[in-house]
């Protein structure tokens, strides 16, 4: 199909997914908030936004599936998140195009979001399975000391457009088979591919059986919904992705009333070419991690420091990948970078570029491309040559804008790429094992995420992802992030027939 014939599809196309994956009409048309596709900037639906009043009836909701679903086994609750993983599975090509289609990834990537749905349900199911505590040494005879992992409540998760579906299936699957119900806000940008997963949860609940009811639901709007259920005191943990001035608003809210908060914010992430690199693979790496996405990834990378006695060489390639880095019509074979959100992440792109320029920075690309017919924002990714780590190198731009910088002593640059506020992401590229063991070691990257030879971002599901400082402190997805959905308990039992005091406090009646 030539593009030409394709403009003005896009909400043809996401109508007929939309009512292929059991979506209700009434929840996508007839709303007052219209969802735009950034492909081609038609309009896509008219969602509802809940209210306050929906909001807190949601929660309630929740709340009583909550009563029921801690009592049903862990293996029980794994058996439905494994049902889930193969309606995803069915719907994988669906669910994807819906993603490019409001979101704007490409093909490649919406689908590797799906996939990233379906390896967490995987990963969720035996876990359910493995939702263990330990037995603790007591120093009392006849005594035995343990921990106990329980369901915690009603988990809200807020999340935003640039992963419009993995980053709610990371904390939901988990959420679910640790007992807790989960009530999504997600980005008003991208409300359709939030509630087709919601229908396709509905139809393996309904081939689970007796699950009880409301155990997900999607609440939509702004920053208002958002509110009411950070508010909500029967929320006991809330994950919210996106901006550090998101987390800036939900994380005191929150502890103002103990709440738990998960919070995974903005990255300004950085990568060291070292001397020793294989350059082929790193011009790969830091190219999908730069200019993939259209550089709206929390984990993207923004800051390249090259050592000198490379620069001369790579430089000029990397320069070549950006003059020639197919952008356009993202539902396209070939395209590699889609279409930016929408204008206003233009407009801080140009803002960035104009800093940066003032700042004594050599800008090759950034300009906005023309796509045939359409009405999305499409821009080409720009590569920053700049003299020093200031302006708008230190702070996040949700934009393909990627700042070069030379170094020559890696202990500096190590110490340049941790003086930033936030802390997801970081790679080095190296074959030298003293420079790679440094740059994990206690005095290397101060992130939550630091790779050797692999760009910053494309993480896997089985690693617990998360960064330090402004990106928050959250953890998600492997490892034992799934002890942020449950509550400890320890339990000191006493078989025997006398009552030992610890600490050898003596109370004799
Ligand atoms: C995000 O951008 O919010 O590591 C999440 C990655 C993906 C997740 C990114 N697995 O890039």
């Amino acid at each position: 199909m030539t593009l030409q014939s394709k403009i003005g599809s896009a909400a043809a196309d996401a109508a007929a997914i939309l009512e292929r994956l059991g979506v209700p009409a009434e929840r996508w048309t007839g709303g007052a908030r219209a969802v735009h596709s950034p492909v081609t900037g038609e309009t896509l639906g008219q969602v509802h936004d809940t209210d306050a009043a929906g909001v807190a009836a949601a929660v309630e909701a929740a709340h009583a599936a909550f009563l029921a679903w801690r009592n049903v086994p862990a293996p029980r609750r794994g058996e439905l998140v494994r049902l889930f993983g193969e309606e995803l599975r069915a719907a994988k090509t669906d669910l994807a195009a819906l993603v490019t289609l409001e979101a704007g990834k490409i093909v490649s990537e919406a689908q590797g979001e799906v996939q990233e749905m379906i390896d967490i349900c995987d990963y969720a199911v035996g876990l359910s399975r493995q939702l263990f505590g330990l037995t603790l040494a007591t120093e009392r005879p006849d005594h035995r000391m343990m921990e106990t992992w329980h369901p915690l409540g009603v988990v809200g998760v807020i999340s935003a457009f640039n992963f419009p579906v993995a980053v709610w299936s990371w904390n939901a699957c988990l959420a679910l088979v640790c007992g807790d119900p989960v009530v999504w806000k997600p980005s008003e940008k991208t409300p359709l591919t939030a509630l087709a997963v919601q229908a396709l949860f509905e139809r393996a609940a309904a081939r689970f059986g007796d699950a009880p009811a409301d155990l997900s639901t999607v609440v939509l709007g702004g920053r208002e919904v958002g509110e009411a259920l950070v508010d909500h005191p029967k929320v006991p943990l809330v994950s919210a992705t996106g901006s550090t001035a998101m987390g800036r608003a939900v994380g005191p809210r929150l502890a103002a009333r103990f709440a738990r908060s998960l919070l995974e914010l903005g990255g300004n992430n950085a990568a060291i070419v070292a001397p020793t690199a294989d350059l082929d693979l790193t011009l790969r790496g830091v190219a999908f991690a730069a200019m993939g996405t259209a550089g709206q990834r929390c984990t993207t990378l923004r800051r390249l420091f090259v050592h000198d006695s490379l620069y001369d060489a790579f430089l000029p390639r990397l320069k070549a990948a950006y003059g020639s880095v197919r952008v356009g019509d993202p539902r396209q074979a070939g395209t590699l970078v889609g279409p930016l959100i929408d204008e206003g992440s233009l407009a801080a792109m140009q803002r960035a570029l104009d800093e940066a320029r003032a700042a004594g920075g050599q800008v090759t690309g950034g300009g906005e491309v023309e796509v045939a017919g359409c009405g999305g924002t499409y821009v080409r990714p720009a590569l920053v040559e700049m003299p020093s780590q200031a302006g708008p190198v230190v702070r996040e731009t949700f934009a393909p804008i990627l700042y070069v910088m030379r170094y020559s002593d890696l202990e500096q640059a190590i110490a340049l790429q941790n003086d930033v506020p936030q802390g997801l992401s970081s790679s080095i590229f190296t074959n030298d094992i003293r420079e790679a063991e440094l740059f994990v070691s206690p005095r290397g990257s101060d992130c939550g995420i630091a790779n050797i030879n692999i760009g910053p971002s494309g993480a896997e599901i089985g690693g617990a992802f998360g960064g330090e400082k402004e990106t928050g402190g959250g953890r998600e997805a492997g490892s034992d992030s799934w002890k942020a959905y449950m509550r400890r308990a320890t339990n000191t039992v006493n078989y025997g027939r006398t009552l030992p005091l610890a600490q050898g406090v003596s109370f004799d009646l």
